[in-house]
Formats: C-alpha cells, structure tokens, sequence
C-alpha cells in the first residue's frame, strides 16, 4: 500500500529529473474494490492539476478521482471494469517540471522529452526512464447515486442516500447541493456534459450499468429532443392559424389544503418519484391507443389448476401470469412491430423476448425483466417471476434486473377491475393489462356456456401500430390463451 503523500512532488526536489509519478487512488472511505466505471484520459493526454482521471463507483456513490498534479498522462494501469481500492494504481504521469512548466506531450519532438529527461532514455512502455514518484491522486468528489430506485442500491427507498456521508475521502470536494435529495445516477463527469449541453438528466434514461446515465444516453436524449422539436416546428408552420407546438398549461392548482380540515404531507419514495417522471413523459408523449379483448382461459385454468396440484410439492406454483408470458411471446413473434423500439425515423426490431411485469411493492412500482422469454418454459417462467416479485417487494431488484425489457405485462388481475389503461413503458411501444377473469355467460351458437373470461387491454403506440395491428396482436394473443398448443406453432 502506498502511502499518501500530502505533496508527492517534493520526493524529488534537487534532481527534477524524477518526473515520473504514480497516480494512485486516494482515501476512498470504507470502500474496498470498486468498479472503475470511466477512465477519463488516455495516455499522451495533457491533464492539469486536480483534472478527473478515472470515475469509479461503489454501491453508494461515484467518485471521480482527480490528478494531484499536472502533467502527461504516459501509461494508464486501470481499465474500466477493473476494480480498485485504496492505493491502486491508476496510471503514470510524467510531472510537469520543477519550474512548473508543463511536461511535454507524447507527440512532441524528442528534443521536449530530452527536457524531461536528460538521459534520453525510455522505459518498455515509452515512459521516461527515471525513477517513479508515488503519489495518491487527489480526494474523489463524490456524488450520490439516486436515480436508481432504492431496490437497485440496497437502500430503503424514502431514506436519505447516504452516499456523501459514507464516503470519508480527505476533504472532499463539495458534493453538489441537491446530492442528498435523490440525484440521477450519473457520473461527475457525465452531469458536467449534461450542464454543458443543458439537458436535465431527470429526464434521460440510463443504459449503463445499474441504469447508469452514459454520456451516449445525453448524446441520444439531445439527438431525440431535435428531432421532436423539429417535428414540432413543422407542425407549428402546417397548423392553419394556431400554434400546436408545446403545451399550454394553466399552473398546477396550489392549495392550502389545511384551511379545510387536518392534512398529513409524507414525501413521495424515491421509487415513485423516479417511476412518476417516467410515467408522466410517456403518457404526454406517446398517443396511447387501448384495445380490450377477452380470451376464454376456461380451458387454460382447468390445466394450470390440475398441473399446480400434480406438482403441488415438487415445482413451483404455476401462475396465470406465467402463461401469460409465454402467449404473449408467442404474439410478438407474429407481429414484430410490438416488440420494436421508435429510434428517431426508424424503429428497431428486436430479435429477443424480454418480458416485463410490473411489480406493486411497499414502496410503489417497479417492472423487473423475464429474459429471453421465449427460450424458457412455462415452470421457469413461474419461479422467475416468483423470485423477481419478492426481490421487488423486499427493495432487491438490481439494476439489471429491471433493464433491457422489449414489451411489458401489467397484471391486476388477482386484485380486481374489468380493463385499464396501462401506460406504455418507454421505449417499448406496447405493453398488455390483463384485468380479472370472470366466469360469464358465452353463446356457442345454440346455447349459452359459462366460460371463465380474462380481460386484455392492449396500449400501444400509435405511431408505430395501426389500430388494425393493435385489434390483431390482442384478438391473436386471446386465441392463444384460449388454446396454448399454438405456442408450439
Ligand atoms: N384473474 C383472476 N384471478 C387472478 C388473475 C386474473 N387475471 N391473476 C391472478 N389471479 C389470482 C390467482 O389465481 C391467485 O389466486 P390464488 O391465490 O387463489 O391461487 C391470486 O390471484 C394471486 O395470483 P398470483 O400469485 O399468480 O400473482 P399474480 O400473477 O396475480 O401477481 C404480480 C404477481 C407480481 C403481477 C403481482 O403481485 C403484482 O404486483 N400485481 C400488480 C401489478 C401492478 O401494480 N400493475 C399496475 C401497474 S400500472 O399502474
């Protein structure tokens, strides 16, 4: 372990010749082997004093580690991915010299390096050959990690991160204000882009790690927004005498609701808020089409109740979801513009299955992901969803867990109701409601049968379903559940 060096450049001072440093990672709090998420330089690259050098993160915070010092960047020693603690190292930095002026760049003539280094020489890796300085980067700027919901962090949702608390690096630089209030989860480094650009990363979805907002997601959230206001400004100059671009709202109603009677205020979980934001963009966004249909599952209930009691001690309890898993699989393997995703002018077409179902916890919704839907059976489905319905409601759900879902079930089924209106789950285009089934009267042409009937309500996008498609994705899967032996088809 190296120890840290209040100012590591003083190791050196008669010579000047020493001005290779090795940048290693500071006093990081309690936090054993974290991930390097982001090496923010390479080598050749100039970097001054107290310039980010790499973002790692634990499960608590992201960090950006910063250079203690200015110089070049001359071999890096982490990747991302790797996984650091206390005095790692990160890389080398060949210092700026003695009189402070700064170190040559890698490209630069040899006669700049021969400033550096008198001897000329050069190590195997390029690097001058002088003995390396140790040195502690400077103390990481941490950043809570909030936008996860709290289940992806291990934190109960409603309570304070506690990141900026936890991590006990010396002297910290100062965490943004809004740190303990529930941050998106980025790095340092991607909210500056973000700031830079003015994008609010509340409104951008993240496609790293744990949800983690990228660079690339700011990039494509921009790309989206210009496309829609230029979509936007052409409608506005086709509209006949009217404006139709942005909305004109009237404020949201303030009332001192005290005045008439006792209130209580509890602030929203995290969970909801997060779920909330995402909920309001897609309803304003996207033109929600719902189209309810009914399956006769009467045949479908009497096998899943006779395969529950056959295996009543050796398998998993077979829910009706789980089959509900499989037929809609098999509906999106027909109609592919449902398991698509709007990309600007194109839509993307997904080859895999991975299946959403919104989970009601404690502290508000969370959708956790079947993967590859359509290579699992009908027992793995089910025990899947039991584990991912009780990691949802014991606030485990991972990141992962909730990623990478191509159409999504919203199931109030076991609760109550006739049809709703599910709200689409961005960027899915479609997503199903399944009400509760009821036993009702049906005509078989001479008479009348009492059939157990589910209620579908399929939402769609209609910019990229027709109704048509959306009555014939709904009308397919209802002709599935009344006879799964067409998901061998
Ligand atoms: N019709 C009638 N009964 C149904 C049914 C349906 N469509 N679906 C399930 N049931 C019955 C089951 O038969 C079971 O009854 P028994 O206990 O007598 O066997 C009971 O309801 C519980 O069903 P289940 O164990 O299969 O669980 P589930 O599939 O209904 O629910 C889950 C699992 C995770 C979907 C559920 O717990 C949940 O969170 N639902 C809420 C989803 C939600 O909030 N959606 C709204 C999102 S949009 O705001």
């Amino acid at each position: 372990m190296v120890s840290i060096l209040k100012n590591p450049i003083l190791r050196t001072p008669e010579t000047h010749m020493e001005t290779t440093m090795e940048i290693h990672v500071p006093d990081i709090g309690d936090f054993k082997s974290v991930d390097v998420i982001e090496v923010l330089v390479k080598p050749g690259d100039s970097v001054a004093a107290e310039q980010s050098l790499i973002t790692v993160e634990s499960d608590k915070a992201t960090m950006e580690i910063p250079s203690p010092q200015a110089g070049i960047v001359r071999e890096l020693r982490v990747k991302s991915g790797d996984k650091v603690s206390e005095g790692s190292l990160i890389l080398l930095l060949e210092l700026a010299n003695a009189a402070g002026t700064p170190a040559t760049p890698a490209s630069a003539p040899a006669a700049g390096a021969a400033q550096a280094n008198p001897s000329g020489a050069t190590g195997a890796s390029g690097a001058p050959a002088t003995t390396a300085v140790a040195a502690t980067a400077a103390a990481p700027a941490a950043t809570a990690v909030a936008a996860l919901p709290a289940a992806a962090q291990g934190t109960a949702p409603g309570s304070a991160p506690a990141a900026s608390a936890a991590v006990s690096a010396p002297a910290p630089a100062p965490a943004p204000a809004s740190a303990a209030t529930g941050l998106p989860h980025a790095s340092p480094s991607v909210r500056k882009f973000a700031r830079e650009l003015g994008v609010d990363l509340g409104r951008v979805s993240g496609t790293g790690p744990k949800g983690r907002i990228v660079q690339e997601d700011v990039q494509s959230f921009v790309k989206a927004e210009l496309v829609r206001a230029s979509a936007g400004n052409r409608a506005e100059s086709s509209a006949p005498g009217g404006s139709v671009g942005g909305l004109s709202l009237l404020p949201w109603p303030k009332v001192d609701f005290a005045r008439f009677g006792p209130i209580d205020v509890q602030p929203l979980s995290r969970i909801k808020k997060i779920s909330g934001a995402n909920l309001a963009r897609n309803w304003v966004v996207i033109p929600h089409v719902t189209n309810n249909d009914e399956a006769d599952i009467t045949e479908l209930e009497a096998f899943r109740v006779e395969l529950n009691r056959e295996n009543a001690k050796s398998g998993p309890k077979l829910t009706l979801l789980a089959f509900i898993v499989k037929a809609c699989v098999a509906a999106l393997k027909r109609y592919p513009d449902f398991n698509a995703s709007l990309d600007g002018e194109s839509l993307v077409y997904k080859r895999y299955y991975h299946i959403g179902f919104a989970a009601d916890t404690p502290n508000g919704l969370v959708v956790p992901v079947i993967r590859d839907a359509d290579r699992k059976g009908i027992f793995e489905i089910a025990e899947e969803t039991a584990t991912l319905s009780a990691k949802a409601r014991d606030g485990k759900l991972g990141g992962a867990d909730m990623q990478g879902g191509t159409f999504s079930i919203s199931s109030l089924g076991g609760i109550g109701g006739t049809s709703f209106t599910p709200i689409i789950n961005a960027p899915e285009v479609a997503i199903l409601g399944v009400s509760k089934s009821v036993t009702r009267p049906q005509w078989d042409g001479t008479a009348f049968q009492p059939r157990l009937m589910l209620p579908l309500s399929l939402s769609y996008d209609h910019r990229v379903i027709d109704g048509a498609a959306g009555a014939r994705f709904n009308a397919y899967l209802t002709q599935v559940l009344a006879d799964m032996r067409r998901t061998l088809l």
